[in-house]
Protein backbone atom coordinates (compact mmCIF):
# COMPACT_ATOMS: atom_id res chain seq x y z
CA UNK A 1 0.00 0.00 0.00
CA UNK A 2 1.19 3.72 -0.88
CA UNK A 3 0.85 5.28 2.20
CA UNK A 4 1.45 8.77 0.58
CA UNK A 5 -1.12 8.18 -2.52
CA UNK A 6 -3.23 10.90 -0.80
CA UNK A 7 -0.57 13.56 -0.03
CA UNK A 8 -1.50 15.92 -3.23
CA UNK A 9 1.49 18.06 -4.68
CA UNK A 10 1.38 21.36 -2.37
CA UNK A 11 3.64 19.07 -0.73
CA UNK A 12 6.58 19.63 -3.65
CA UNK A 13 5.36 23.62 -3.26
CA UNK A 14 5.92 24.03 0.16
CA UNK A 15 8.34 21.61 1.65
CA UNK A 16 7.26 20.23 5.19
CA UNK A 17 3.66 20.50 4.45
CA UNK A 18 1.51 17.82 3.72
CA UNK A 19 -2.09 17.70 2.84
CA UNK A 20 -4.18 14.89 3.15
CA UNK A 21 -7.43 15.88 1.40
CA UNK A 22 -10.79 14.38 3.15
CA UNK A 23 -8.66 12.19 5.42
CA UNK A 24 -10.97 12.59 8.43
CA UNK A 25 -14.03 12.28 6.38
CA UNK A 26 -14.69 8.45 7.53
CA UNK A 27 -14.15 9.25 10.96
CA UNK A 28 -16.96 12.19 10.68
CA UNK A 29 -19.60 11.35 13.30
CA UNK A 30 -17.06 9.55 15.95
CA UNK A 31 -15.16 13.45 15.83
CA UNK A 32 -18.39 15.62 16.73
CA UNK A 33 -19.68 13.33 19.23
CA UNK A 34 -15.99 13.58 21.06
CA UNK A 35 -16.27 17.33 20.32
CA UNK A 36 -19.67 18.08 21.94
CA UNK A 37 -18.54 15.90 25.00
CA UNK A 38 -15.37 18.07 25.30
CA UNK A 39 -17.44 21.73 24.56
CA UNK A 40 -19.75 20.43 27.17
CA UNK A 41 -16.84 20.30 30.01
CA UNK A 42 -14.58 23.41 28.42
CA UNK A 43 -16.67 25.74 26.56
CA UNK A 44 -15.61 27.72 23.80
CA UNK A 45 -14.28 31.07 24.77
CA UNK A 46 -12.92 33.97 23.34
CA UNK A 47 -9.77 35.02 24.68
CA UNK A 48 -8.07 38.03 24.78
CA UNK A 49 -4.88 38.82 23.14
CA UNK A 50 -1.83 40.26 25.02
CA UNK A 51 -2.79 43.62 23.11
CA UNK A 52 -6.04 43.93 24.55
CA UNK A 53 -7.98 42.59 21.98
CA UNK A 54 -10.60 40.18 22.09
CA UNK A 55 -10.42 37.09 19.62
CA UNK A 56 -13.05 36.60 16.68
CA UNK A 57 -12.25 32.62 16.49
CA UNK A 58 -13.49 31.08 19.95
CA UNK A 59 -11.46 28.11 21.57
CA UNK A 60 -11.42 25.64 24.09
CA UNK A 61 -8.64 22.94 24.45
CA UNK A 62 -8.33 19.04 25.48
CA UNK A 63 -5.34 16.82 26.63
CA UNK A 64 -2.84 17.79 29.26
CA UNK A 65 -1.99 20.92 28.10
CA UNK A 66 -4.03 24.09 26.50
CA UNK A 67 -2.69 27.31 24.45
CA UNK A 68 -4.39 29.80 26.22
CA UNK A 69 -4.04 34.19 25.83
CA UNK A 70 -4.72 36.45 27.81
CA UNK A 71 -3.20 39.98 29.11
CA UNK A 72 -0.13 38.51 30.12
CA UNK A 73 0.87 36.71 26.99
CA UNK A 74 0.20 33.09 25.24
CA UNK A 75 1.16 29.91 27.10
CA UNK A 76 -0.02 26.56 27.52
CA UNK A 77 -1.72 25.49 31.06
CA UNK A 78 -2.38 22.46 32.54
CA UNK A 79 -6.02 24.38 33.82
CA UNK A 80 -9.08 26.04 31.78
CA UNK A 81 -8.81 29.17 33.68
CA UNK A 82 -12.45 29.06 32.99
CA UNK A 83 -13.52 25.81 34.90
CA UNK A 84 -9.95 25.71 36.95
CA UNK A 85 -10.55 22.03 35.63
CA UNK A 86 -7.82 20.32 33.81
CA UNK A 87 -8.87 20.22 30.30
CA UNK A 88 -10.88 17.26 29.48
CA UNK A 89 -8.40 14.61 27.76
CA UNK A 90 -7.99 13.51 24.26
CA UNK A 91 -10.30 11.57 22.94
CA UNK A 92 -8.99 7.98 21.50
CA UNK A 93 -10.87 9.23 18.15
CA UNK A 94 -9.01 12.20 18.44
CA UNK A 95 -5.45 10.53 19.24
CA UNK A 96 -5.85 7.69 16.59
CA UNK A 97 -6.63 10.26 13.97
CA UNK A 98 -3.95 12.67 14.47
CA UNK A 99 -0.96 9.97 14.78
CA UNK A 100 -2.71 7.93 11.32
CA UNK A 101 -1.68 11.26 9.69
CA UNK A 102 1.02 12.34 11.24
CA UNK A 103 2.80 8.86 10.31
CA UNK A 104 1.15 9.30 6.41
CA UNK A 105 3.17 12.23 6.46
CA UNK A 106 6.42 10.92 7.67
CA UNK A 107 6.46 11.04 11.71
CA UNK A 108 5.90 7.38 13.29
CA UNK A 109 6.11 8.40 17.04
CA UNK A 110 3.69 11.36 17.04
CA UNK A 111 2.50 12.06 20.76
CA UNK A 112 0.43 15.06 20.81
CA UNK A 113 -0.49 16.53 24.35
CA UNK A 114 -2.50 19.00 23.33
CA UNK A 115 -5.30 19.79 21.02
CA UNK A 116 -6.67 23.20 20.31
CA UNK A 117 -9.93 23.59 18.96
CA UNK A 118 -11.15 26.69 17.45
CA UNK A 119 -13.94 27.64 16.22
CA UNK A 120 -14.86 29.98 13.48
CA UNK A 121 -18.46 32.15 12.69
CA UNK A 122 -19.14 34.35 9.61
CA UNK A 123 -16.70 36.74 9.23
CA UNK A 124 -14.07 35.43 11.88
CA UNK A 125 -10.19 35.05 10.61
CA UNK A 126 -7.29 34.53 12.32
CA UNK A 127 -3.93 36.65 11.47
CA UNK A 128 -0.74 35.56 9.96
CA UNK A 129 1.32 34.01 13.06
CA UNK A 130 4.09 31.89 13.98
CA UNK A 131 3.38 28.73 16.16
CA UNK A 132 6.60 29.05 18.70
CA UNK A 133 5.00 28.40 22.12
CA UNK A 134 5.61 24.50 21.85
CA UNK A 135 9.45 23.11 23.10
CA UNK A 136 10.08 20.40 20.54
CA UNK A 137 9.73 22.02 17.14
CA UNK A 138 11.20 18.88 15.47
CA UNK A 139 7.35 17.41 16.61
CA UNK A 140 4.79 18.05 13.47
CA UNK A 141 1.66 19.51 13.84
CA UNK A 142 -1.09 18.04 13.04
CA UNK A 143 -4.58 20.87 11.99
CA UNK A 144 -7.55 19.19 11.34
CA UNK A 145 -10.59 21.17 9.38
CA UNK A 146 -14.33 20.36 9.60
CA UNK A 147 -16.89 22.03 8.86
CA UNK A 148 -17.61 25.18 6.54
CA UNK A 149 -14.46 25.63 3.96
CA UNK A 150 -12.02 28.66 4.73
CA UNK A 151 -8.94 30.16 3.27
CA UNK A 152 -5.63 29.21 4.90
CA UNK A 153 -2.83 31.47 4.24
CA UNK A 154 1.26 29.87 4.30
CA UNK A 155 3.43 32.32 4.37
CA UNK A 156 7.01 31.79 4.72
CA UNK A 157 9.49 32.65 7.84
CA UNK A 158 8.72 36.18 7.61
CA UNK A 159 5.35 38.02 8.46
CA UNK A 160 6.25 40.24 5.09
CA UNK A 161 7.06 37.00 2.62
CA UNK A 162 4.29 36.73 0.31
CA UNK A 163 1.70 34.01 1.58
CA UNK A 164 -0.05 31.22 -0.38
CA UNK A 165 -3.87 30.62 -0.39
CA UNK A 166 -5.12 27.55 -0.29
CA UNK A 167 -8.63 26.54 0.38
CA UNK A 168 -9.40 23.75 3.55
CA UNK A 169 -12.29 21.59 3.17
CA UNK A 170 -14.26 19.26 5.47
CA UNK A 171 -12.28 16.32 6.09
CA UNK A 172 -8.94 18.22 5.26
CA UNK A 173 -5.96 16.96 7.56
CA UNK A 174 -2.31 19.20 7.24
CA UNK A 175 0.66 17.99 8.49
CA UNK A 176 3.16 20.71 9.38
CA UNK A 177 6.72 19.58 10.26
CA UNK A 178 10.31 20.20 9.06
CA UNK A 179 11.35 23.17 7.32
CA UNK A 180 7.59 24.20 7.73
CA UNK A 181 7.38 24.36 11.37
CA UNK A 182 7.93 27.85 11.64
CA UNK A 183 5.99 29.30 8.94
CA UNK A 184 3.39 32.18 9.27
CA UNK A 185 0.41 31.37 8.73
CA UNK A 186 -3.54 32.57 8.65
CA UNK A 187 -7.16 31.97 8.13
CA UNK A 188 -8.74 34.61 6.03
CA UNK A 189 -12.26 35.65 7.38
CA UNK A 190 -14.66 32.82 7.00
CA UNK A 191 -17.35 33.60 4.52
CA UNK A 192 -20.99 32.86 5.05
CA UNK A 193 -21.69 29.20 4.52
CA UNK A 194 -23.79 26.46 5.68
CA UNK A 195 -22.10 22.54 6.35
CA UNK A 196 -24.59 20.16 6.28
CA UNK A 197 -22.94 18.01 9.99
CA UNK A 198 -22.08 21.46 11.24
CA UNK A 199 -24.28 24.09 10.57
CA UNK A 200 -22.55 27.63 9.75
CA UNK A 201 -19.25 27.15 11.21
CA UNK A 202 -15.57 25.84 11.12
CA UNK A 203 -13.71 23.91 13.09
CA UNK A 204 -10.20 23.43 13.95
CA UNK A 205 -8.43 20.91 15.53
CA UNK A 206 -4.62 21.38 15.96
CA UNK A 207 -2.57 18.54 17.82
CA UNK A 208 1.02 19.50 19.26
CA UNK A 209 3.43 17.93 21.00
CA UNK A 210 3.79 21.08 23.48
CA UNK A 211 5.16 20.22 26.40
C1 LIG B 1 -6.86 27.14 11.99
N1 LIG B 1 -4.62 26.87 12.56
O1 LIG B 1 -6.71 26.42 10.99
C2 LIG B 1 -5.69 27.74 12.67
N2 LIG B 1 -1.18 26.43 13.25
O2 LIG B 1 -7.96 27.40 12.42
C3 LIG B 1 -3.38 27.19 12.95
O3 LIG B 1 -3.07 28.25 13.44
C4 LIG B 1 -2.34 26.21 12.71
O4 LIG B 1 -3.75 24.82 11.38
C5 LIG B 1 -0.17 25.59 13.03
C6 LIG B 1 -0.31 24.46 12.26
C7 LIG B 1 -1.51 24.20 11.71
C8 LIG B 1 -2.56 25.07 11.92
FE1 LIG C 1 -1.06 28.36 14.14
Amino acid sequence: MDLFSNITPIETALAGVNLLKGFALKDEATLLADLESIITQAPFRHMVVPSGFTMSVAMTNCGELGWVTDRQGYRYANLDPLTDMPWPPIPDSFLVLSRAAALAAGYADFKPDACLINRYQSGARMGLHQDKNERDFTQPIVSVSLGVPATFQFGGLKRTDKALNVPLYHGDVVVWGGEARLRYHGVLPLKANMHPALGAVRINLTFRKAG
